[in-house]
């Protein structure tokens, strides 16, 4: 007999079908058994009956995650028992055989039981199929597929980005060194220096991949290892172009998880934020000015943004401009990459932004710098030694034009637009200062 997969049981009604998948919770009532049988697709109450003495004999050996294939007729519940809550709350599954495919040792904790983050972090492998935090993963593989499915719509290209980096690129002190042969090289922080060549190549294009940071602290947003999904675009008039075309995407990033992720968003309590047409920005002045007029405490000097004031954005976004989205533009020259366009208007401030989603910053994006020896200039500027730099360079040696672009993480959007605390929660295998799947020392 074909398999039929959980979700589709309830078209089943009053058929004999086989399911297979694993048992997530056994309840025992007299001389029934109970358990609800969970596969990717969902979950279905199934019962072991004594009048079917050689599947109630099996069954009483069945204990949690072991995985099975189950034969057995499916049954409309009587209209008392519906559990209208539940997808399969209709409808019930009346084993009539069992077959065991993998026995399971016994669980160190219930797979849905409240544990702390470091018991969640050494048992990935178990823990990770609690429905919870597979819906997480769920939701992070359709944005990234919506990622690409919308900068291809738009005539980007997708390249592939090395991740092993000759010179330490960005010039950060972030930068984990690995050995190659007889030198030192590095792991890729950003696609960034690559995506500007490759806007010489293909005019638009974009990339998903991991990128490296040697954060030495831990913080709930702060990852070693993250998935950085990337565009870059030539031919603009400005960083509000990036702006806009980043803004479309979000719109239609959300109307797809409207319509295939409902449940998931409902199961870990989160709701999909509305994209305004134009999503609002104001300068980072313009925003320090805000705060300081409306909390009364002074940032206006300061060169960047703290977390409480991003996350004071957001709620001002939220309340007054009915965006769970601002964009901050014009950060200092100083603070900014040397790629970064500086404002004709005022080149101690750049053509930059940054996207704030729910109180935290999700995306870095720009203007660049086109004209080689305004790049060169800059990197001089920076104390960054323009010969490390020749090889990208030449892009800009041999005519680039006017571009921009923006890198956004993955694993911060997910757990903002799922209402994650700990962005460790939205990374599937989280490297961390202390970790590495298992714990580096004791
Ligand atoms: P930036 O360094 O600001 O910009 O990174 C862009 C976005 O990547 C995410 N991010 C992180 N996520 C988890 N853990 C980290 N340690 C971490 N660091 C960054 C954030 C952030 O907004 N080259 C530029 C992008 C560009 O200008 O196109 C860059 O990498 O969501």
């Amino acid at each position: 007999m074909n398999r039929t997969t959980i979700k589709d049981l309830k078209a089943a009604v009053g058929q004999e079908v086989s399911i297979a998948g694993w048992v997530d919770v056994r309840r025992d009532h007299g001389k029934l058994i109970f358990f609800d049988i969970r596969d990717a697709t969902g979950k279905v109450q199934a019962v072991a009956l004594p009048n079917h003495p050689e599947a109630k004999q099996i069954a009483e050996t069945l204990r949690s995650e072991w995985v099975v294939r189950m034969t057995g007729n499916v049954n409309a519940r009587p209209p008392k028992m519906v559990k209208n809550e539940e997808a399969n709350g209709g409808i019930e599954f009346e084993i009539l055989g069992i077959e065991v495919l993998s026995a399971a040792k016994e669980l160190p904790f219930e797979l849905n039981a409240d544990i702390n983050i470091d018991t969640y972090l050494d048992n990935l492998p178990l823990t990770l199929r609690a429905p919870k935090h597979a819906a997480t993963f769920k939701v992070q593989a359709v944005i990234a597929r919506e990622f690409r499915a919308f900068f291809n719509s738009q005539g980007f290209t997708e390249f592939q980005a090395p991740k092993l980096i000759g010179d330490d690129a960005e010039g950060g002190a972030n930068s984990f060194d690995v050995e190659y042969f007889k030198h030192t090289a590095h792991l890729a922080q950003s696609p960034q220096l690559y995506k500007q060549i490759m806007v010489g190549v293909l005019e638009r294009v974009f990339a998903l991949g991991n990128v490296y940071r040697a954060e030495k602290h831990s913080t709930t947003r702060h990852l070693n290892e993250y998935t950085s999904m990337d565009i870059e675009m030539g031919f603009i008039k400005d960083h509000h172009d990036v702006m806009n075309i980043e803004g479309a995407f979000m719109s239609h990033l959300m109307k797809v998880l409207a319509q295939e992720c409902a449940a998931e968003f409902k199961l870990l309590g989160a709701t999909i934020p509305t994209v305004p047409e134009q999503i609002p920005f104001m300068t980072l002045r313009e925003a320090q000015q805000l705060i300081t007029k409306e909390t009364g405490k002074d940032c206006t000097n300061e060169p960047d943004l703290e977390p409480e004031h991003e996350r004071w954005l957001c709620t001002y976004a939220s309340e007054k401009l009915g965006s769970d989205f601002i964009f901050i533009t014009h950060f200092p020259t100083a603070k900014r990459p040397f790629y970064t366009y500086r404002d004709e208007k005022d080149p101690a401030y750049t053509k930059g932004f940054d996207l704030l989603f729910r109180g935290v910053e999700i995306t870095t994006g720009a203007q660049r710098i086109h004209n080689y020896d305004d790049l060169v200039q800059s990197m001089k500027d920076k104390k960054l030694d323009p010969e490390k730099f020749s090889y990208y360079l030449q892009a800009f040696k041999y005519g680039l034009p006017p571009h921009g672009g923006f890198g956004m993480g993955l694993e911060r959007l997910t757990a903002k637009l799922l209402g994650i605390d700990n962005v460790k929660e939205a990374a599937l295998f989280p490297r961390d200062i202390n970790r590495i799947d298992n714990l580096l020392s004791k």
